[in-house]
């Protein structure tokens, strides 16, 4: 009999990534950007968030699509407020 799997090196399954990105209005120093990061990085699913604090935007990373209402609420609990995305 044999093995219906076989491990093949480099055919690994290789999760999807999916990124978002949404402006974000309150937030004006380095203090900010780590609440954001935080709370928005314990949404299930996310790998990285990337905050740029001088224009506001935050992007997420993902493997699969995050809900947008999840992630205004994470900014809510942050403290600040998603103007746009
Ligand atoms: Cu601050």
């Amino acid at each position: 009999m044999k093995s219906a799997t076989v491990a093949q090196p480099g055919l690994e399954r290789r999760a999807m990534s999916t990124t978002s990105s949404y402006q974000v209005s309150g937030m004006t120093c380095g203090h900010c950007v780590t609440s954001v990061k935080e709370e928005v990085g314990e949404i299930p699913g996310v790998r990285d968030v990337d905050v740029e604090l001088s224009s506001g935007r935050v992007t997420v990373t993902s493997e699969e699509p995050i809900d947008p209402g999840v992630v205004h609420q994470a900014v809510a609990d942050a403290g600040y407020e998603i103007v746009n995305g």
